[in-house]
């Protein structure tokens, strides 16, 4: 039973990416107990003071999903996820695929412009948050929310404080049943491996943000090809560091790789160098991955640290573009060897090697991880550029799907009529085999490695009564690499401030990354020959302005 809105790869893919063996015809949830099987006794993961083996794992993520059933939920439902960094995330996680229920995967950040669209968009039938986070009250959030959807949808909670009308995800992740006879019962149940397991967010380029299904047989795949690449293996010690909604921690190769190679996953719950160093002291941490905002952090922090970083081997920088300069500082800062990352949520991955030379891994974003990935670097005519030059790339392959989720008008412009996904991304090729990204086609800001759609913006900004017309744009920032600069003509006898203007996102309930740190008050805006706004001959006119201003 297929969802309706999926775009399933053609079956002459099918047949060649399962007989080559990347995708090996089995649910995610199947791979859990195999992994039990394995290494039952093992640690799978530290949660501050809880060690959790590989076989407790399997069974609380069984008794999770018996009682997934007995709320209601079934193969084809979609669940809303929106949790910190925790065991019993995993545990979730991992309960869903045991029965076909596809969690989406929200981050932390998100308020109800982006969850009520979410839960509409996925059809939701619960939603799943922790009772607080950051003191904001997600309870009452998803509360109302579920309510107003004006059909069934289950609150779980994650939490001390639950409210009785709200179910404890604690109570559900109990053991109650006989473990083997539960687990035969699941089996018996388990999911077809080509319908899809999770739901990721794209960063997106359109004025609402589309979300990406994933098989279960293609994620497991970039999870475990990923690993490969990265020599992932049992000694391995996975820090998440990044927020494990995100593809980057989750399975590039991230928590599910070091499940599947048999290492050991640490949650920590923030990114900080205070709270990371300890923990890569206290559970001897080999690898993570960071984005180049916290990379940064850590660099300098490194530097008078008392903590022992030596068992980092290989940390990877991904997310958005880093200098080689500061490439160059990292490996030497942390003690270990950098990894760059060029991946999206939609597919392809691409990494340096650990044993490339640091000519590779300081001036590239790496190369694909599978030799199934076809890769085209096209001009704006869609012609392929000769070797060298810079394009739009464009891919296929065994872990890129063929389409957003239900959105089918989108889809015609972001897929080619052949499958191939066009990244919106400019790259080229080094000479030594490598990507290097140059910049984008693709309307979106990139501010430390969360994605931004402009457009989505845009809609928010459109809403004050001052506003005539507006543009969102990226301007350079120093700590997360690009900030959000809306640009705006105002009716006339109208004035605008940058506080009103984020006092509205925060009363239209956008998370906060997306607000605006700049407003900018123009007469008008240049165009392009065909009438758009003209981006990049904005972001120009701003960045003078800038200068002027400062001189
Ligand atoms: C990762 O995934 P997304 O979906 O949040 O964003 C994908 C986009 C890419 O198309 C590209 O525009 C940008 O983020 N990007 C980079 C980059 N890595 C991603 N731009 C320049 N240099 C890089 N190294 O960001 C993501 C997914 C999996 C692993 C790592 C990152």
């Amino acid at each position: 039973m297929q969802r309706d809105g999926f775009t399933p790869w053609p079956a002459e893919f099918v047949e060649r990416y399962t007989s080559a063996g990347y995708w090996r015809g089995k649910p995610l949830g199947h791979w859990l107990w195999s992994w039990a099987d394995e290494r039952g006794e093992r640690v799978a993961i530290v949660d501050g003071e809880y060690a959790i083996t590989y076989q407790d794992l399997a069974e609380h993520a069984d008794a999770l999903a018996d009682n997934l059933l007995d709320l209601g939920l079934r193969e084809g439902d979609n669940i809303l996820v929106q949790l910190p960094n925790t065991w019993e995330f995993v545990a979730l996680f991992l309960a869903c695929q045991r029965i076909g229920v596809a969690p989406v995967l929200a981050l932390l950040a998100h308020r109800e412009h982006e969850l009520n669209y979410l839960a509409d968009l996925a059809h939701v039938r619960a939603i799943v948050v922790p009772d607080t986070w950051q003191r904001f009250d997600h309870q009452r959030l998803a509360g109302d929310l579920a309510e107003s959807l004006g059909r069934p949808c289950e609150v779980l909670v994650l939490g001390e404080h639950v409210d009785e009308s709200h179910v404890d995800l604690r109570t559900l992740l109990e053991r109650g049943q006989e473990p083997t006879r539960l687990r035969a019962r699941l089996d018996a149940q388990a999911p077809d491996p080509g319908e899809i397991a999770l739901f990721l967010l794209s960063g997106g380029t359109t004025g609402t943000p589309k979300i990406i299904s994933r098989t279960h047989q293609d994620y497991e795949y970039n999870a475990r090809q990923s690993g490969a690449v990265c020599g992932f293996d049992e000694s391995t010690v996975y820090l998440v560091t990044l927020p494990m909604g995100h593809n980057f921690p989750l399975g590039s190769p991230g928590i599910l790789a070091t499940l599947i190679h048999g290492g050991r996953v640490v949650m920590i719950r923030s990114p900080k160098p205070e709270v990371a160093f300890p923990a890569i002291e206290r559970e001897r941490a080999t690898v993570t991955s960071l984005v180049p905002a916290i990379a940064q952090r850590w660099v300098e922090a490194a530097a008078t640290t008392t903590h022992d970083l030596s068992s980092l081997d290989l940390v990877q920088v991904g997310g958005s573009v880093i200098d080689p300069a500061f490439a160059a500082r990292i490996g030497p800062a942390l003690g270990c060897t950098l990894q760059q990352v060029y991946g999206m949520a939609e597919g392809l991955l691409n990494y340096t090697r650990p044993h490339d030379p640091v000519s590779v891994t300081n001036h590239t974003q790496g190369r694909p991880i599978s030799e199934a990935d076809e890769i085209l670097i096209v001009d704006e005519d869609g012609r392929p550029v000769p070797f060298g030059g810079t394009g739009e790339l464009l891919t296929r392959g065994p872990y890129t799907p063929r389409g957003y989720f239900r959105a089918p008008d989108h889809n015609a412009r972001a897929y080619t009529p052949d499958g191939w996904y066009r990244t919106g991304d400019l790259v080229r090729w080094h000479r030594n085999g490598n990507f290097v990204v140059e910049g984008r086609v693709k309307d979106l800001i990139n501010r430390g490695g969360e994605k931004i759609s402009a457009p989505e913006v845009e809609a928010v900004v459109d809403l004050l009564p001052a506003v005539r017309r507006v543009s969102a744009i990226a301007l350079p920032d120093p700590e997360y690499g690009e900030l959000v600069c809306v640009c705006v003509v105002l009716h006339e006898d109208y004035s605008l401030t940058l506080d009103e203007v984020r006092a509205l996102f925060a009363a239209q309930g956008v998370a906060k990354f997306k607000h605006p740190q700049q407003l900018e008050i123009v007469t008008d805006f240049p165009l392009t020959a065909v009438g758009k706004v003209d981006k990049k001959a904005l972001r120009q006119d701003i960045l003078a302005r800038g200068e002027s201003r400062a001189a």
